[in-house]
């Protein structure tokens, strides 16, 4: 088992290691984020009134927001010489979140994901089909290092492609498939049309993140694939995939602690919460060199537990995620912003004010937006010009073709009160 002491450390190891990094940690983050120092110094805190774990209250919160402040490398603690990559995703507008890692950092995430495949289950011998997004998306390389770093063949598929990916999985034999919840329940149906049956594949685990899933989706996909299928939780300004994994027992998603220190916290007050509430989940990255997080605000909702699970670990559990409390909406594991969108089409001259998010789902997640012309272009736009420059604007920024329905000025309803952007329409299984 990979870092198998790690894995089973005790919970007053792993408290203990946490304040010693804790206290390293501040202090980085104070010495070398001027961001990090100006808050302290403003709330009157000094990195040496870090004592306890419980003085961690002491400091401020850190928020997506202050990411986009500093876009794009305003909260770097290393010189930009140490910084070995970057990853970005979507920001509240178009503004990207960009993350950076030194070579250690990627060193700490390779682990950790290799952490979470043999936790899961994932044995050096396996045949992991990574189906997951490279490129600025965390998921990609995040779940490719990891397999790497445990040793596995990887067949680095990455998304798409869905006649290639089944080729890929017969011929290679693939035993671990990685891709987000959503696309697992897509193969189901592709492989299907094929007349393809789960006896006719070697699968045996699913590793499934990225974006909200139920119990009777998991079901569905062990049921149609043959397999045991995972949670895996993690955010790209949290490294990426890697945060929380599932054990074989299924209950709950393990919080490397050593590494992430949690918290739970009221989304309207700020108040920290006791362990089993159900809140806002905070996270302060105990070791990240190039961009320390303290106190991050996810805005994920959920339950931690912090009781020893019948694996053995004590490593606090999430016990799935349970909505957000903002409006970040995830279309087939890409995030996206109502506000984000509302940026892309105020820009084009040619539009209105009035537009609408619809949802949809029809074996994968589709994004329809409909969006007033302006009175004033109404009579004398080419509308499949005008359809092709929104939807063009739209896949630029959200990595995501949206289909785009242009209406007639005043089509819309309008309301007094807050407008409703957001239709979600989909159904999970
Ligand atoms: O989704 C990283 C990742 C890649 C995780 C692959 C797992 C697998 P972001 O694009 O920054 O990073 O999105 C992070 O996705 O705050 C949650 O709202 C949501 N999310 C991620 N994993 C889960 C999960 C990647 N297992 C945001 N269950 C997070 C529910 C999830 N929501």
């Amino acid at each position: 088992m990979f870092q198998e002491e790690i894995q089973f450390m005790s919970r007053e190891d792993i408290e203990s290691l946490q304040l010693e990094r804790l206290k390293k940690q501040v202090r980085h983050a104070y010495e070398n984020v001027p961001m990090y120092r100006k808050r302290f110094d403003e709330a009157g805190v000094r990195p040496e009134d870090i004592k306890e774990l419980s003085d961690i209250s002491k400091i401020p919160f850190t928020v997506k927001n202050d990411l986009r402040d500093h876009y794009p490398y305003g909260i770097l603690a290393v010189p930009l010489e140490r910084v070995n990559r970057i990853h970005a995703s979507s920001g509240t507008t178009g503004i990207p979140t960009v993350v950076s890692y030194t070579t250690k950092d990627l060193d700490t995430w390779s682990d950790l994901m290799a952490r979470c495949y043999s936790c899961a289950g994932v044995e050096p011998s396996d045949i992991v089909q990574n189906a997951y997004g490279y490129g600025l998306f965390t998921g990609g390389l995040g779940f490719h290092m990891g397999a790497e770093r445990l040793g596995t063949m990887i067949v680095p598929t990455a998304t798409g492609n869905t006649k290639r990916q089944i080729k890929m999985m017969l011929d290679m034999k693939t035993t671990v498939l990685a891709c987000t919840p959503s696309y697992a329940i897509y193969l189901i149906e592709a492989l299907k049309k094929e007349g393809i049956s789960k006896d006719d594949l070697n699968l045996r685990i699913g590793m499934h993140g990225a974006e909200p899933w139920s119990e009777e989706a998991r079901q569905h996909i062990q049921k149609h694939l043959g397999i045991k299928a995972q949670d895996l939780y993690g955010m790209s300004e949290l490294y990426g995939p890697g945060v929380a994994v599932e054990c074989p027992e299924q209950d709950g998603l393990h919080i490397w602690a050593d590494e992430f220190l949690v918290e739970t916290i009221d989304p309207e007050t700020g108040e920290v919460l006791p362990p089993g509430e159900k809140g806002e989940i905070v996270f302060t990255m105990l070791t990240r060199e190039a961009m320390p997080l303290l106190r991050y605000r996810t805005r994920d909702l959920a339950v931690i537990n912090w009781e020893k699970c019948k694996c053995g670990r004590s490593h606090p559990r999430i016990m799935r995620i349970k909505g957000r409390s903002d409006d970040m909406l995830i279309v087939g594991g890409v995030n996206v912003f109502p506000s984000q969108v509302e940026d892309i089409l105020v820009g084009i001259e040619e539009l209105g004010e009035q537009f609408q998010i619809i949802l949809e789902h029809d074996k994968l997640d589709h994004l329809y937006i409909q969006v007033e012309v302006s009175d004033e272009y109404w009579n004398r736009v080419d509308l499949d010009w005008l359809n092709k420059k929104v939807s063009d604007a739209l896949q630029a920024s959200l990595t995501l073709r949206a289909r785009v329905e242009l209406l007639s000025p005043g089509t819309l309803p309008r309301t007094e009160g807050k407008a409703k952007r957001v239709i979600d329409r989909r159904k999970g299984i």
